[in-house]
């Protein structure tokens, strides 16, 4: 990887909420989300997990992180399998209207890294990094986002030359909400 793709996140700073729920893929999930985050330049100090007991809580929390100001973006991760429950309709309905409005209010982005699966195997391969790798998708939409929100307020010059996210954006705490 070019150096400067390897850098392009330094600075920038993300929560990240997962839930225990169905915890192996979430498991697998939050570790490939924190690799591409490092991968991509980000320090261990600018990232902040929360653990939540299952994706019906999410986005609470998400909000809660996203008010904060202390994060550019929030990543939730989580895994719903029908299996025989009928909790599952209930639950994404709930936790992917939460994420948006969440976002939609905040004005911070906050990635929809859940996975919606009809079985455990079906949810084991998008969360495997050598397969549908969901949880390192996730980070990407995240610093992606981070850089789209910066170039339609005009601040992508900042983000682009490397200058500390954390001192040119909402992560300072500048924009009160
Ligand atoms: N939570 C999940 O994250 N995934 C699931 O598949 C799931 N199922 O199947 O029930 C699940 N249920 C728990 C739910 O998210 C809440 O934690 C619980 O209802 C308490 O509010």
């Amino acid at each position: 990887m070019a150096k400067k793709t390897a850098r392009m996140a330094a600075g920038l700073r993300f929560g990240i909420v997962v839930a225990r729920f169905n915890q192996r893929i979430t498991g697998m999930l939050l570790r490939a989300c924190t690799d591409t985050l490092a991968h991509c330049g980000v320090a261990a100090n600018d990232v902040q997990v929360v653990r939540v007991p299952g994706a019906f809580e999410i986005p609470l929390v998400a909000r809660t992180m996203a008010r904060a100001n202390r994060f550019d973006a929030v990543i939730c991760l989580g895994a719903v399998i029908r299996g025989d429950t009928p909790h599952f309709d209930y639950i994404c309905s709930e936790v992917s209207r939460g994420i948006g409005q969440a976002s939609l209010e905040t004005e911070v982005p906050i990635i929809f890294g859940v996975l919606t699966t009809e079985t455990v195997a079906q949810a084991e391969e998008r969360a495997d990094q050598k397969q549908f790798n969901r949880g390192g998708a996730a980070a990407q939409s995240a610093i992606e986002m981070v850089r789209v929100m910066r170039t339609i307020s005009g601040k992508v010059r900042k983000f682009e030359s490397g200058e500390p996210a954390s001192q040119s954006g909402r992560a300072a705490g500048r924009t009160k909400r």
